[in-house]
C-alpha cells in the first residue's frame, strides 16, 4: 500500500482561498499628459482594454474570485470603468468585488501614504472576507500570469511571503525593488530602487527584479502591516520597508515569472512589461501589430476581460473619389469607420473616424478622436476625444512637432485635446 498522504485534502485551487488586492492609486508621472486626468491602471491599451484589465483578468483566470481595488490619484474614469466591467463578481456566490478609494477611514487627515497603507487602511474590510491567502498586485503592468501557480510555490515552501520576480538588463533594475537568491529560491537579499543594481551571479548583465507581486496568508501580512503602521519611521510601502524588513526577520522566497506566465504558442521569452513612459507605452502598443505579436490578446483560453460598450463592428468603405478605405498590419476597434483613408501598423480604439485622404502609420489612437482629411499621422499617441484638424502632419518635422505636442527622443508625439485647442488659438 502506498503511504497515506497526511497532506489537507483540499478540493478547490488555492485560488478560490485568496483575495486579489490590486494596487492602483499611482499617478504614472512618466506618461505625462496621458496621466493628467486618468491614474496610469486606467489608461487605455490594447485597442480595447485598460492597463488595469490585465492583472484582473489575470486574477479571473487564475480562479480568483475575491478582489479589491486601491485607488486615490485621478479615480474617476478608473472607478467609472471597474464599476461597468468588474460588477459581476456575486456575495451570493461567495465571490466579491471592492473598489477601495482612499477615505480616511483611519484617520481623517491620511490619504494613502505609500502601498503598505492601502492595505492597512483596508484591512477590516478584507478580514472579514477572511481569505486564507492574499496576493497583492500593481495595477500598472502588461503581462498573462497564473497565480494558482504562485500561490501553490508560497504553500509548498512555507515562506512568510512569496515576491514575483523576473530577469531585467542589470542597467534596467535602477526603478525595481533587486534582490539575491540562493539555490532554494530564499531571497537573501533585497534593495529597493538601486542606483548601481547588483548583478545576478554569473550574470554580469542581468538583475532580478520584483514585480511588485507578493503572496502572503493574510494572517501573517495584516500582523505586519499593523507593525509597520506602529513604525514612525517607516514610508509604509511594501518595496521600501515591508519586503526588506521580512527578508531580513523572517522568509522571503522569490518566484520566478518564467514558471507562470502563460505563453503564446510561440516559444519566446516570458512578456511583462511596465509601459510607464510614452515610449514603453507605444513601443508594447505597436509590437501588438506584428503578425506574431509576441503578447497573444486573441487566445481564448486566457481571455482579457474588459468593459467595452456595443458597437457596430468597424467599416471602411470608398470615399466619392474612389478612393479606398484601408488598414495593413492594424488592430481596428468596433465603431470605427475609415473611409478613403489608408491605416498601417496603426491601433485604433472604438469610435475613431478616420476622414477622406489621410494616411496613418504607426499610431495609436483612443476612442473617439476623429482624423481631419488630408492628415498624415506617423509615430503618434492621441488621447480619447481629440479632434485632428484637416492636414495636419505630424511626423516629419520634429522641430515643430517639439514646439506642438509632446514629442519623445524617441520621436514619439503624443497628443492631446489641450495641445489641439492651442493650435487653434
Ligand atoms: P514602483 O514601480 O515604484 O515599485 P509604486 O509607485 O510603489 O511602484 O506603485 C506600485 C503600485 O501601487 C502601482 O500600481 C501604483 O499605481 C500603486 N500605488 C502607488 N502608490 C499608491 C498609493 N498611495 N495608494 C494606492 N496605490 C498606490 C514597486 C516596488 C518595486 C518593484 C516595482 C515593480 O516597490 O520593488 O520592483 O513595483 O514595478
Ligand atoms: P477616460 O478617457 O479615461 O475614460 P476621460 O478622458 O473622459 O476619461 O476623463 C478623465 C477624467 O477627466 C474624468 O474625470 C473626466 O470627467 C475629466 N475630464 C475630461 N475632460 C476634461 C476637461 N476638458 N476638463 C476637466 N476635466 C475633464
Amino acid at each position: 500500500m502506498p503511504p497515506a498522504d497526511t497532506r489537507p485534502r483540499r478540493s478547490q485551487p488555492l485560488a478560490r482561498d485568496a483575495m486579489a488586492y490590486v494596487l492602483a492609486g499611482g499617478r504614472g508621472s512618466r506618461l505625462f499628459e496621458l496621466t493628467d486626468r486618468r491614474a496610469k491602471p486606467a489608461v487605455y491599451f490594447g485597442g480595447k482594454a485598460r492597463i488595469i484589465d490585465f492583472a484582473l483578468s489575470n486574477a479571473l483566470n487564475s480562479g480568483i474570485r475575491r478582489m479589491g481595488v486601491a485607488t486615490q490619484y485621478k479615480a474617476h474614469s478608473l472607478i467609472r470603468h471597474l464599476q461597468r466591467g468588474w460588477n459581476f463578481l456575486r456575495p451570493e456566490r461567495n465571490e466579491s468585488f471592492d473598489i477601495l478609494p482612499a477615505s480616511q477611514r483611519v484617520s481623517e487627515t491620511q490619504w494613502y501614504e505609500g502601498t503598505a497603507d492601502a492595505v492597512y487602511q483596508n484591512l477590516d474590510i478584507i478580514e472579514a472576507y477572511d481569505p486564507e491567502f492574499m496576493i497583492i498586485l500593481a495595477g500598472d503592468h502588461i503581462y498573462k500570469m497564473d497565480y494558482e501557480v504562485m500561490l501553490r510555490q508560497h504553500v509548498d515552501s512555507g515562506a512568510d511571503v512569496t515576491v514575483g520576480c523576473l530577469e531585467v538588463p542589470r542597467m534596467e533594475a535602477t526603478g525595481f525593488g533587486v534582490m539575491h537568491i540562493d539555490k532554494n529560491a530564499r531571497i537573501v537579499d533585497f534593495v529597493e530602487k538601486p542606483a548601481d543594481p547588483p548583478a545576478m551571479p554569473g550574470k554580469p548583465d542581468t538583475a532580478l527584479a520584483s514585480m511588485g507581486i507578493y503572496v502572503f496568508t493574510t494572517k501573517f501580512l495584516a500582523d505586519q502591516l499593523r507593525r509597520d503602521a506602529a513604525d514612525a519611521a517607516s514610508d509604509h510601502d511594501f518595496g521600501k520597508d515591508l519586503i526588506p524588513y521580512i527578508v531580513k526577520n523572517g522568509t522571503a522566497v522569490a518566484h520566478l515569472f518564467s514558471q507562470s506566465c502563460i505563453r503564446a504558442e510561440t516559444e519566446r521569452e516570458a512578456y511583462w512589461r511596465d509601459v510607464g513612459t510614452i515610449d514603453a507605452y507605444w513601443e508594447a502598443s505597436i509590437d501588438l501589430t506584428d503578425v506574431v505579436p509576441h503578447l497573444d490578446i486573441y487566445e481564448r483560453s486566457w481571455p482579457i476581460w474588459s468593459y467595452s460598450e456595443v458597437q457596430p463592428p468597424a467599416k471602411f468603405v470608398h470615399n466619392e473619389a474612389g478612393r479606398t478605405g484601408s488598414a495593413t498590419s492594424s488592430l481596428v476597434g468596433g465603431g470605427c469607420i475609415v473611409s478613403g483613408a489608408s491605416l498601417h501598423k496603426s491601433l485604433l480604439f472604438p469610435d475613431v473616424r478616420v476622414n477622406s485622404f489621410s494616411a496613418i502609420t504607426e499610431a495609436v489612437i483612443m476612442p473617439n478622436c476623429v482624423i481631419g482629411r488630408e492628415a498624415r499621422l506617423h509615430k503618434v499617441v492621441i488621447d480619447q476625444g481629440v479632434r485632428i484638424p484637416r492636414g495636419l502632419i505630424v511626423g516629419e518635422d520634429p522641430i515643430l512637432d517639439a514646439k506642438r505636442f509632446r514629442r519623445t527622443e524617441k520621436g514619439v508625439c503624443l497628443i492631446t485635446r489641450d495641445m489641439i485647442e492651442r493650435l487653434d488659438a
